[in-house]
Parts: C-alpha cells; structure tokens; sequence
C-alpha cells in the first residue's frame, strides 16, 4: 500500500491555544466569561470553513480593470469572495467597532484583539483594512473636529450595510519612512481642498475613505509643512473622485490585499484640523496600526504553531512520530515560547490602550505605553518572521508547496517587519519616545513591578534574567545618551532588549499566576525556556563595521 500523508488540520482556533483563555482569565475574569462563546464560534470559523474558503480561493487575486468596454476610465478592483465574506463578519462582529463600545469598558480593546487574534490568520489580511479603519477612527475623534463625527460613526459602525474601511495613504516615491518629502499638494477650491500628487503604496484600495498627507500650497518644507486630509474615494454614483489607480503592486505576500499606485488629478479632500503639522496629527493611525501589527505578528505565529504541532501529531519519520522526537520537540518548545512572549507583550499594550481610551490610565502608563508600541512591534514581528518560518520547516518539503498553504502563512509574515514602519525606524521611534521625560522609569518600573510577582523558585531566577537585562539596557543607555553615533547605532539592540526582557518579566508574572490558579505548568515551561535564550541584545557599533560596506 502506497503511503500519502495525512494533512495538517486545525481544530477550534479558540480552545485549541490555552494561551488567550488564560490571559483573559488572568486579566479581566468577568469579560472572559462574557465572551467566551463569540470566541468560540470565532473559533471554529478560523479553523473550519474561513479557512477551507481561503485554501480555495488561494490563486483568486485582486483584479484592476481600468477601462470599461467603451473606453470609460472605471479602475475597478475585484477583491475575493473572502475579503467580501470577511467585511460582512467583520461589521457583524464588531472587530473594530468593539474597541470604541462602552459595554466592557477599560478592556473594550482586549475584547476587540482578542477577536482579532482569533480569526484573523483565516482572513488572507482583511486584517490590513480593518488596521486601517480603526486607526483612522481613532485619529478623527482625537483630532476633535466636529465635521468627522458621520465618519467615525462609519467606520464603528456593526451595520454590514453602512460600515466603511479607510485606507491611510502616506508613502510616497520619495518614501515610506521619511514622510516629510511628501510631494503631493494641497489646493484651495472654496471650501474644500484638492489633492494633487501620486501615492505610491496605497493598500487596501477599495476603502470608501482614506486619511491621507498633503502640503498645503505655500506652506513650508519638511514634515511641520504637511497637514492632514480626509478623502472620500468615491462620488455618489460610485464614482472615483479624480482618482487613478496607476498598478497593483505585485508583492511577496498579502497577495489578497489590493494594494495599488495612485495617482491623485485634483481629489477633492477635506482638511482634519490645522493646514500644518499632518505628521503629528496622524501619529494616532500609526500607533493604533502598530498596535494591530503586533497582535496581526502574534496571531501569524499562533497560526503557524498550530499546523505544525497538528502536523508533529500525523507525521512518522525514522519510526516515530515527530511529536516524540527530542529535536523536533525542542524546535516547537522555543516556538512556543517566542509566541507565549510576543503574546503577553502585545496584550499588555492593547490593555494599556485601553485604560488610555476609557480615561483611567496614569501618567506613567502614557508614557510606557508610548514607549511600549513601537518596541511591542519590532520585538514582534521579528518574532514572527522567525516563528513562522520554523513552523513551515517544521512541516518539510510540504512547507515549501504553495498549494498547501504554508508558504502563505511566511510571505505574508514577511510585511510585518515593514508595514507601518520597519524595524530601523521603529528603533529610532523608541529612542524618540525614551528621550521624553520620565519614560524610561515607567519602562523600568514595568519590568519590575511583573518580575516581582515570581514566587516560584526558577521564575524568580527567570525574573533576574529580566531585571539583568534590563539593568545592563539602562546603564548602556545613560552611558551612551551624548554620543548620537553610537545611540543610533545601538537603537535596534536597547529596543530589542527592553522588548524581551518586557516580554519575559510578563511571562513570569503570567506563568506564577497560571501556578497559583490551576492552570497548569505550562505557561511556567515557557517563562524558563525563554529566560535562557538571548534576552540582553546589547552591543556596540565597532569601527571596522562600517569596513564591512566599504
Ligand atoms: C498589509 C498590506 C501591506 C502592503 C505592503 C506594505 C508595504 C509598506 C508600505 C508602507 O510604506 S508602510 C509605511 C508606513 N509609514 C510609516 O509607518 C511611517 C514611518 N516613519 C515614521 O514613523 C517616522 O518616525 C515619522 C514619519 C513619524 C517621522 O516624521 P518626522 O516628521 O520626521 O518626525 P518628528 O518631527 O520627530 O515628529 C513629528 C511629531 O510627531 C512630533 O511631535 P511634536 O511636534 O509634538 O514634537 C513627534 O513627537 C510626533 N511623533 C512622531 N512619531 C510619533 C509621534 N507621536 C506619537 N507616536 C509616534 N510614533
């Protein structure tokens, strides 16, 4: 009898993983209870007919037809039945509406990722639109404006029929990271504006909204010369408003996102707030999108650990089943750990957003949380990019064949670390937001206050490994604070180490809390387990490094 493999297969995406359940148990016990049954019926949608739907429609690509039959411009893009399937469920769940209800209060945002974390590796990155409607809602009501209130209601809105997406537009040819050469220009048409100008990476391009930069004519160079505009894309009749759609990009990955080159010929846009300092007044996009980067890095890898330990359970080789093999089980064993780390730190800032929103978060908490979002997402992504990849290894030459699905599951991981700001100028984000008065006590203190809740003895040797390195992140960075070389140099190494030594002090105090309720040893495996790979990442630049380009 010929042999053929039994496939991977994914149970319900909620029990399947003790790691939500426990966090939301930990956290906010009463609203676990509350919504146990929604994450569970998104569970088995993740792990059932959403994701047969997406292993179907796997060659079914965004399509731009840009011409009618009669030579009418139409730039029409055809999206899968799953994206439309997605922005259904996505209204009728509330996957971003549930971050701005009143119903669980300072948790409204733990409620609303941890549906995300759920079901979102089944939606081939409808997440991405969704990211950037949450980020434009929270931008609008923090800008004040009264005129946005019937878009932000849009874009919260549980009404399949009336929720719109919004895209953010702001990279540019002369770039994604340095926004302030943005080239496109603003012009006054009585009361409304006109854009002028190309958006060269625009994703997500079938929104009915976008939140985009412009500088308005006669204003200066530079990011202080930019202001923040609201487009709507389409006319009453459905229309393109003065805008074409030049190309979709062919990426690597997120091949379901249709993510296109414009070109912006006299877009009528509305000004949000001042004609200046756009970049400022968008930042809370960026930190709302960062936000869903992480939980979008943690719930990648939260995939991809799933088919390999299913997969770990089917496969024999050399007479044993993978599972039972002392080098696959310590492959899948460091995997879990990186995951349990990047879970908790990602979570830990969507419960601090929450208490910001809600208006009971301290001072201290600002600033950690500022601090915090852009180390959560370069921590995480990187995670992820390396989770991922071991989870299609994992699984052999079959992780490597597109029409099973995993190769998938990496490209699209590979956005992460891009999207929303690379892991460089992220970086440098957090040498921004630790120079700001008193944020790099909170951070110190939030490494503490987590790795004293060890009682257990081997947590309390892990909470040292925090505190260590930590401590040696501290003293590098007093030491280093006037020698600007050296501090940018150093930028990815100090935000790394502050992202795992947060991410083990979390592991601690989750993994001593899962010990004391009942929850077994397993979150305490995965605090240990971290605790001995590479935490402190600190070094210096050396002056042959940059022989090393010559
Ligand atoms: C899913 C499908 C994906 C498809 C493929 C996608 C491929 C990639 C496509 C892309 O291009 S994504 C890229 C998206 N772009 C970004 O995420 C921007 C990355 N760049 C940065 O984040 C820069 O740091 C930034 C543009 C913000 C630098 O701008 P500036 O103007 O040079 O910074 P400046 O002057 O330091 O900051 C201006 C103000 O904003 C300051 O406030 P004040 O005026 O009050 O002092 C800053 O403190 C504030 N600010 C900057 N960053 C902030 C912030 N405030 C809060 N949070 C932040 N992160």
């Amino acid at each position: 009898m010929a042999f053929f493999q039994d496939p991977p297969r994914l149970g319900n995406q909620y029990d399947d993983d003790p790691m939500l359940a426990d966090h939301l148990a930990r956290v906010a016990p009463e609203m676990a209870r509350a919504i146990e049954g929604e994450l569970r019926e998104l569970g088995a949608l993740s792990g059932g007919p959403l994701r047969e739907q997406s292993l179907a429609e796997r060659e079914l690509e965004p399509v731009l037809t840009q011409w009618d039959a009669w030579g009418n411009r139409v730039d029409h893009i055809e999206v899968s039945p799953l994206w439309k399937h997605a922005a259904r469920l996505a209204a009728e769940h509330g996957l971003v509406a549930a971050g701005y209800e009143p119903r669980f209060g300072a948790y409204a945002r733990t409620h609303q990722f941890a549906m995300v974390h759920v079901i979102a590796p089944s939606l081939d990155f409808y997440s991405c639109p969704l990211a950037m409607t949450d980020g434009a809602a929270r931008t609008l009501t923090d800008s004040g404006v009264a005129a946005v209130r019937p878009f932000v209601e849009r874009l919260t809105s549980r009404d399949p029929a009336r929720m719109w997406t919004s895209g953010q537009w702001m990279t540019e040819r002369t770039g994604g990271s340095d926004v302030s050469t943005t080239e496109t220009v603003a012009k006054r048409d009585g009361d409304q504006w006109r854009l002028f100008g190309t958006k060269w990476f625009t994703s997500a391009t079938t929104a009915e909204m976008a939140l985009t930069l412009a500088r308005p004519e006669g204003n200066g160079e530079g990011s202080r010369g930019l202001a923040l505009f609201l487009v709507e894309t389409r006319d009453a009749q459905g229309r393109l408003r003065n805008i074409e759609v030049n190309r979709l990009k062919d990426k690597l990955g997120t091949r379901k996102v249709p993510t296109a080159e414009l070109t912006l010929a006299g877009t009528p846009a509305m000004l949000v707030g001042e004609p200046a300092d756009g970049v400022r007044s968008i930042t809370p996009m960026l930190s709302i999108t960062r936000t869903w980067n992480s939980v979008g890095a943690v719930s990648a890898m939260r995939r991809g650990l799933a088919i390999a330990r299913d997969y770990a359970r089917r496969r024999k080789a050399f007479g044993a089943l993978l599972v039972d093999k002392p080098l696959h089980v310590d492959t899948l064993a460091q995997c879990e750990a990186e995951y349990a780390g990047a879970f908790l730190l990602a979570f830990r800032m969507v419960e601090l957003i929450g208490r910001r929103e809600h208006g009971v978060g301290s001072d201290d908490e600002e600033r950690l949380l500022r601090a915090l979002t852009p180390i959560a997402k370069l921590t995480t992504a990187k995670q992820a990019v390396e989770v991922v990849q071991e989870a299609g290894e994992c699984c052999g030459g079959a992780g490597y064949v597109e029409d099973t699905g995993l190769p998938r599951v990496l490209a699209d991981a590979h956005v992460l670390p891009i999207w929303e700001g690379t892991t460089n100028v992220l970086s440098l984000d957090t040498l921004r937001a630790l120079g700001k008065g008193g944020a790099i006590e909170a951070l110190a203190a939030e490494i503490e206050a987590h790795a004293a809740l060890a009682k257990e003895s081997s947590l309390v040797a892990a909470a040292q490994t925090a505190r260590a390195a930590r401590d040696h992140a501290l003293a590098w960075a007093s030491s280093t604070m006037k020698d600007p070389v050296r501090l940018e140099a150093g930028a990815r190494r100090l935000a790394l180490t502050f992202g795992r030594a947060l991410e083990l002090a979390y592991l601690v105090a989750h993994a001593q809390w899962c010990l004391d309720h009942g929850r077994g040893p397993r979150a305490a495996a995965a605090a240990r387990r971290f605790a001995r790979t590479a935490i402190d990442r600190i070094d210096d630049l050396s002056a042959e490094d940059a022989a090393l380009l010559a």
